[in-house]
């Protein structure tokens, strides 16, 4: 029974059996500059061109396929800056894919399409920033399953371009679900970067595993007490 409790709660709680260890891509470019891939990345290289950025291959990482779309309007590969030089995630920040709306695209987004993942939530950072001066811009992360109309969900809300990642989550409820992650122009500046991202199976929280313990402990505490009497 004891058993039976504890596998119910793992799905309830949404933790995840997944065992795939993390997947880091750096979206690459060698518009301008030669590509330089951040250590320990996936190369996504979107190319030079905005044919080359609209019809870049997908990429599988460890049997999970990431497909760009959005009608990408190119990528770019800046100098460094004072603000990334000797930033961890240097090689990572100063190149990127864009879509930038215009008076006619209000809203354009970056889409990451996500397939093959296993059932279970994830923790995603994704990084959006542009080294040129003066080059600012806030972004919108929505998640939506591929084939449920309706279902986009706002992760997060006026996304500052910064150099550190955005952290959210996200969940394959089902087998062969399809998830699309969508970075979306949201300031009047139009304009959307997608530098690279992070994908790892979310651990349960020091509080949930403690407050499972207890719960495993009661169930216990009631099974010694039923077999005294
Ligand atoms: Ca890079
Ligand atoms: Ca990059
Ligand atoms: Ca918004």
């Amino acid at each position: 029974m004891r058993k039976g409790f504890v596998a119910a709660c793992v799905v309830a709680c949404g933790w995840t059996s997944a065992a795939s260890a993390d997947i880091k891509v750096d979206i690459d470019s060698s518009n301008t500059n030669p590509v330089t891939t951040q250590a320990g990345f996936a190369s996504f290289n979107a190319g030079s061109t905005a044919t080359d950025a609209q019809t870049v291959a997908p990429l599988t990482v460890d049997g999970v396929t990431f497909t760009l779309f959005g009608g990408l309007d190119g990528s770019r590969n800046r100098a460094l800056n004072a603000t990334i030089t000797g930033d961890p995630y240097e090689s990572l920040l100063r190149d990127f894919v864009f879509n930038d709306a215009t008076s006619t695209t209000q809203g354009a987004g970056i889409g990451l399409r996500i397939e093959g993942l296993a059932v279970g939530v994830y923790d995603v950072q994704s990084f959006h920033y542009d080294a040129a001066a003066n080059t600012s811009g806030s972004v919108q992360i929505e998640v939506r399953d591929r084939d449920v109309a309706g279902s986009t969900v706002i992760l997060v809300d006026n996304a500052p371009f910064r150099p550190e990642p955005y952290a959210y989550q996200i969940e394959v409820t089902h087998p062969g679900q399809v998830l699309e992650l969508v970075f979306r122009e949201d300031d009047s500046l139009d304009r959307s970067r997608l530098n690279g991202f992070i994908l790892a199976p979310a651990v349960p929280e020091p509080g949930m595993a403690a407050s499972l313990g207890a719960l495993v402990g009661v169930l216990g505490a009631g099974r010694r007490r039923r077999r005294r009497r």
